[in-house]
């Protein structure tokens, strides 16, 4: 068991109402002391004390940073420039933390965070989930040159003090300016090129179970995360699938009444550029 508990969100406002209720998700299982870390390029005033607020209710300590973050990046589809910067937690964070749970806010905690969080990554950088499909994703490694298995982005363990020995800043920014014409994933492919084999531990697929809206796959019992991957997000589907609609089952929890279906629907749908693949 961990005295404290670090996770991480790299995101704008279109995914504050998510975040919460992750986080509303995470307290159904874990009591712990959380410390939860924002980095962002755009969350506005209003999503800042919304977060606030919750995070009280949930005794979760919020540490909010605004990070300056210009880049000449492909910025493709529904991809925002905030979740480039889980690459850069290790500089962005404070130096006295030392492991972070990073998690895209597309998810929900179907067990105790702590499954994932507990595991020993003392002799690598990042513990992650491979992707389930490995043959389709064959042509993009290739092109990368990726040769460990590729992994999902949306759930990593970070060991930040390893990963401090291991990166700087400019290598870092070296490594997108090289793989930018050849990026599908932006940022997930970075971070595959990135990491080395002996840099990565992998975890079970219920740490980061990945379901799409149109795929026939049900979650898995003993799952602990729930990532809904894709365009599709249970609040801008018009019909929910069994383990969607455990989203709002949770988020009738939070008492937020602002955020509905209909309302999250016009919002992606205007154009919005929103992190989290
Ligand atoms: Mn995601």
């Amino acid at each position: 068991m961990s005295d404290e508990i670090n996770i991480l969100y790299c995101l704008n406002d279109a995914y504050l109402y998510p975040m919460i209720n992750m986080l509303y998700s995470m307290r159904l299982y874990n009591q712990t002391r959380v410390n939860v870390f924002v980095l962002t390029t755009s969350f506005s005033e209003q999503s800042e004390q919304k977060l606030i607020e919750h995070c009280q209710k949930l005794n979760v300590n919020a540490h909010i940073q605004r990070i300056e973050f210009e880049a000449e990046m492909k910025n493709a589809g529904h991809y925002s420039v905030d979740m480039y910067l889980r690459i850069f937690a290790f500089k962005y964070l404070p130096s006295n933390i030392h492991k972070i749970l990073y998690v895209d806010a597309d998810m929900l905690f179907c067990d105790d965070v702590e499954k994932i969080y507990d595991n020993n990554i003392s002799n690598c950088k990042i513990a992650c989930v491979a992707e389930p499909c490995q043959k389709k994703l064959k042509k993009l490694k290739h092109r990368l040159g990726v040769e460990h298995l590729y992994f999902n982005s949306g759930m990593l363990l970070m060991n930040l003090d390893n990963i401090r020995k291991g990166w700087n800043e400019e290598n870092v920014w070296n490594y997108i300016k090289r793989y930018t014409p050849l990026l599908t994933y932006p940022d997930q492919d970075i971070l595959n090129v990135m990491c080395k084999e002996e840099d990565l531990m992998f975890l079970n697929g219920i740490c980061n179970n990945m379901i799409r809206h149109n795929s026939l796959k049900n979650k898995t019992k003993d799952t602990v995360l729930v990532h809904y991957v894709g365009k599709k997000k249970p609040w801008n589907v018009q019909f929910l699938r069994k383990h969607e609609r455990l989203f709002w089952k949770v988020f009738k929890t939070t008492g937020i009444t602002e955020f509905c279906p209909m309302k999250c629907k016009k919002l992606s749908g205007g154009g919005r550029k929103t992190s989290s693949n």
